[in-house]
């Protein structure tokens, strides 16, 4: 896009929105670092993502000049090591940096997340050294994007039964098979893909944009997440060199701990799509004039507002707990599961009811609640859908696997 046609598109007005919320003083418990990370990202999200984002959402076009702008900010794996081109933060840090860039818009967090947590943290976590200097340098600086490839046509919460597979051919493996649903896959350089192998084990594998048989083609029509590009991954006996093949690990474990590792993310992420509603529906509530006062002053509104800080207030303070027990490597799988459930949830229940708060205009691109609104549904449906963190919890409690 030319800046001419960028600049049209920028709407000044929201340049200078955003009041601090903090409610039960949780600034207090960040450290130094966690709040200048905060405030670098928060600023830029206002120069960069809220002016744009409406536009950008409107017309289901990624931004994709923001790949380099995350990584400038250190938002591409914030807690990964600085020499594998992480941020070399904490949790709370990288959790923090989620939560400003979701206030801006879910699809500008995804795009992150799916860096760092996706292709970043694997490569780092199951590679060799070899590989992880070719390519997390290049990640980490944004000059290459990377997509995650779990999900398949059949095969969404119940990974497991995936079909895509790689067979042994020499010095390669022959990989076949197609993914579906995958952030970012048409602007992609490089895949991590997951794929059986002969022995019927899942394998995580680097696959490069550009060998022959590998295509990812965009998904169109979507009414959710517009400003973040998904597509496909289909393989057609491509050749992937050996040495692109994650050694050690084998079996689903491998894709669920990147999972943890995005799924904390989210968690935190939520929080800031509701503080963006909540931030418009108390202003508005303010401003907005009827029956001769501020509708803020009814007290059905002031049920509505007190209710949403309260959850937003809850929700801030699993996240903080669960990034100290992530710091200290203590965060379980099914304690995740909890607070990426509870946190969208939330975040979702928020955006519904700070758009009531904006009447009619709550329908509206002037106000940002309904785009929040309907990116929250992919937000409750990937990375284990609502009811799937669920069960994990279900299972954690009881003992008792509803999957099995
Ligand atoms: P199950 O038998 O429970 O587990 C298999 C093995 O994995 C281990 N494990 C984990 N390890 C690390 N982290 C976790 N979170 C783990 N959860 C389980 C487990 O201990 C076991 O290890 P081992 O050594 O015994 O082999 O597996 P299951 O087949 O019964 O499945 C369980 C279930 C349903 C919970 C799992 O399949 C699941 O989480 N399904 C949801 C699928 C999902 O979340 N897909 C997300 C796709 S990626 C995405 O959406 C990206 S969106 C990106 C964006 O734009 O931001
Ligand atoms: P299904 O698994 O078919 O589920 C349909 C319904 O059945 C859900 O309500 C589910 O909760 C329910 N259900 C399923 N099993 C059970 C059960 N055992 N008990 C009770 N209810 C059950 N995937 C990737 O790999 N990489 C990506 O980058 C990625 N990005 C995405 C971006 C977007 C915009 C979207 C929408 C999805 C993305 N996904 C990605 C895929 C996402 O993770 C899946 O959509 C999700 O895991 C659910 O799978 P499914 O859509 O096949 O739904």
């Amino acid at each position: 896009m030319s800046s001419s046609t960028l600049d049209s598109m920028i709407n000044h007005s929201k340049v200078d929105k955003y009041t601090h919320h903090d409610y039960y003083g949780i600034d207090e418990l960040l450290t130094e670092d966690h709040l200048l990370a905060r405030d670098a990202v928060r600023d830029w999200v206002k120069q960069e993502v809220s002016p744009i984002i409406e536009a950008y959402s409107e017309k289901a076009e990624c931004p994709t000049h923001l790949f380099k702008g995350l990584a400038e900010i250190g938002a591409y794996g914030p807690s990964l090591p600085t020499k594998y081109g992480g941020g070399g933060m904490d949790e709370i840090a990288y959790g923090i940096i989620m939560q400003e860039l979701e206030r801006g818009d879910s699809g500008i967090r995804s795009m992150a997340s799916v860096q760092g947590s996706l292709v970043m943290y694997p490569i780092y976590r199951y590679a060799s050294e070899e590989q992880k200097m070719k390519y997390l340098p290049k990640l980490g600086s944004g000059e290459f994007i990377g997509c995650f490839g779990l999900t398949e046509p059949d095969h969404g919460s119940n990974p497991s039964g995936m079909v895509t597979n790689i067979k042994d051919d020499g010095d390669a493996y022959i990989l076949n098979g197609a993914k579906m649903w995958i952030t970012n896959s048409p602007v992609a350089d490089v895949a991590v893909v997951w794929a059986k192998d002969e022995e019927g084990k899942i394998r995580g594998m680097v696959v490069e944009k550009g060998w022959k048989g590998f295509s990812a083609p965009e998904i169109h029509g979507k009414l959710s997440l517009r400003a973040s590009i998904t597509g496909e991954l289909v393989f057609e006996d491509v050749r992937v060199p050996k040495e692109n093949v994650f050694p050690e690990i084998k079996g689903l474990k491998g894709p669920l701990s990147c999972l943890s590792k995005a799924r904390y993310g989210i968690s935190w992420g939520a929080i800031g799509a509701a503080l963006d509603c909540y931030d418009s529906a108390l202003r508005y509530s303010q401003e907005r004039i009827q029956f001769g006062k501020p509708i803020g002053q009814f007290q059905l509104t002031q049920k509505k507002l007190a209710e949403m800080i309260t959850e937003i207030t809850k929700a801030q303070l699993l996240a903080w707990r669960l990034g100290s027990l992530a710091n200290e490597g203590k965060a379980s799988p099914s304690q995740i599961s909890m607070a990426k459930r509870n946190n969208v949830a939330m975040a979702l229940d928020i955006a519904r009811e700070a758009r009531q708060i904006h009447g009619g205009m709550g329908i509206t691109n002037e106000y940002p609640c309904m785009r929040h609104m309907m990116n929250l549904e992919t937000v409750l449906t990937y990375e284990g859908t609502h009811d799937i963190h669920l069960l994990i919890t279900g299972y954690d409690v009881t003992g008792l696997n509803a999957f099995s």
